[in-house]
C-alpha cells in the first residue's frame, strides 16, 4: 500500500487533529477589531499567563509578529542588532528595512547568540553620523543553527548589557516552547528577560495558523495599532484562535517526543556514508544534515529522497533540513531512515 510521504520539511506542515477541528467548529466568535471575540480574548489571556507577561496579541504569522515588534520598538533610522543566521535577517524579505526603516547590524555568532564583546563593538556611540542602536533581536530556538537552545545564562548577560545601555530586546521565540521543554527552563523565565516575545502556534504546537506577541500592556497597545496598519486586524478570528487555545492546552509537553525522534533520526543518519552530522548537537526538533561528502548536490538529495517518499528542504550550500513534529511518528522515522540509507548507500557505496 502506498504511504503518504514522510514530511520532514518543517514543523509548519502539521494538520489539525479531529479534536482541534472540533474546538474550531465550536468556537464562540465576535468581531476582534472591536475586541469582541471571546475566543481570541481567551487565547490572549492564556498566552499572557503561560509566558508570565502582562498582555498578548494574536497575529497572523511569526513574520508578522516579528515585524510588528520591530515597528513598535524602533524609529526610522535606528539600528537593530541581529544574528547573521537569524530568521529576521534572512527570511522576512527585508521587512525591517521596508516597514520600520531600520538598518540591521548582522553579527556572525558561533552558536546563534552574541558574546558581550560583540555587542560592545556593535553598540554605536552617540554620534550625529551614526544610526542609533535601539534593539537586539534573539532567536530561541535557533532555526539555522539546527534548533539550538540559547542558554538562559547567555540571555541574562545580554539582558544586563541591554539594560545598562537602554536597549530593547525582542525574542523571536517561534519555537520557545521547544527551548523550554528541552532545557527545563520555564517559558516565563525566557520572556522575563525580553521586552517582547513572538511565539508560533503554527509550528510544533500544531495549530494551522497564527502566532502570539507577548509583552507589557503598553507594548501590546502599540503592537495592536501596527497590526491594524499591516492589515492584520481580523474579524471573527476566534475560529482560528480556538486552535491556538487547544494547542497551548494540549501540545506543549509532547514536544519532548519530537525531540526524541529528531535525535533518533540524527543518530541513524550519522552512521551513513556521505552524511556528516553530530547527533549530540541535536537539542530539539531540527536536524541539519551535511551531504557534502556524498558527491550529491543538495538538490539531488532533496529529489532522490522525495522520489522515495521522504520530504526535506534545502538548507544551505551543502545541507538539507529535516524537522520532526506532531504528524511524524516512530514508524515514519524508521521509514525515513530506511530511505536515507538506500539513497546514500547507492550514491556513495
Ligand atoms: N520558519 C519557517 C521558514 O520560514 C524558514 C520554517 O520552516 O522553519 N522565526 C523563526 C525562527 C522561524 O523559523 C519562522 C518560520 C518564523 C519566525 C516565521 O514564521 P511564519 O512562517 O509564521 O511567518
Amino acid at each position: 500500500m502506498a504511504h503518504d510521504p514522510v514530511d520532514l520539511r518543517s514543523d509548519t506542515v502539521t494538520r489539525p487533529t479531529p479534536e482541534m477541528r472540533k474546538a474550531i467548529a465550536e468556537a464562540v466568535v465576535g468581531d476582534d477589531v472591536f475586541e469582541d471575540d471571546p475566543t481570541v480574548k481567551e487565547l490572549e489571556e492564556l498566552a499572557a499567563e503561560i509566558t508570565g507577561q502582562e498582555a498578548a496579541l494574536f497575529v497572523a504569522s511569526g513574520t508578522m509578529g516579528n515585524e510588528i515588534a520591530i515597528l513598535s520598538h524602533t524609529q526610522r533610522g535606528d539600528e537593530a542588532v541581529v544574528d547573521i543566521d537569524s530568521h529576521i535577517y534572512n527570511y522576512e524579505t527585508a521587512g525591517p528595512a521596508v516597514l520600520s526603516g531600520v538598518q540591521l547590524s548582522p553579527l556572525k555568532t558561533a552558536r546563534g547568540w552574541f558574546a558581550i564583546e560583540q555587542l560592545e563593538e556593535a553598540h554605536r556611540p552617540d554620534d550625529v553620523h551614526e544610526p542609533v542602536t535601539r534593539l537586539i533581536c534573539l532567536e530561541n530556538t535557533h532555526n539555522r543553527k539546527g534548533g539550538r537552545v540559547i542558554p538562559i545564562e547567555a540571555m541574562r548577560k545580554i539582558r544586563d548589557f541591554a539594560k545598562a545601555r537602554d536597549l530593547k530586546i525582542h525574542l523571536d521565540g517561534a519555537r520557545i516552547f521547544n527551548a523550554s521543554v528541552a532545557s527545563g527552563v520555564d517559558v516565563k523565565e525566557y520572556c522575563s528577560l525580553c521586552d517582547s516575545t513572538m511565539f508560533c502556534l503554527s509550528k510544533g504546537l500544531g495549530a494551522p495558523i497564527g502566532s502570539m506577541l507577548v509583552g507589557s500592556c503598553d507594548f501590546i497597545r502599540l503592537a495592536r495599532r501596527y497590526r491594524k496598519m499591516l492589515g492584520g486586524g481580523m474579524r471573527q478570528v476566534g475560529i482560528i484562535a480556538a486552535a491556538g487555545v487547544y494547542a497551548l492546552k494540549h501540545n506543549i509537553e509532547r514536544l519532548a517526543e519530537d525531540h526524541r525522534r529528531a535525535r533518533k533520526l540524527a543518530e541513524a543518519l550519522s552512521d551513513m556514508p556521505g552524511i556528516r552530522l553530530e547527533p549530540e548537537e541535536i537539542e530539539t526538533n531540527i536536524v541539519v544534515i551535511d551531504v557534502a561528502d556524498s558527491g550529491l548536490t543538495v538538490d539531488d538529495v532533496v529529489l532522490l529522497l522525495e522520489r522515495n517518499g521522504v520530504l526535506v528542504v534545502p538548507f544551505g550550500r551543502t545541507t538539507v533540513r529535516a524537522v520532526t513534529h506532531l504528524d511524524v511518528d516512530d514508524e515514519d522515522i524508521e521509514r525515513a531512515v530506511a530511505v536515507f540509507r538506500e539513497v546514500f548507500s547507492q550514491a556513495v557505496g
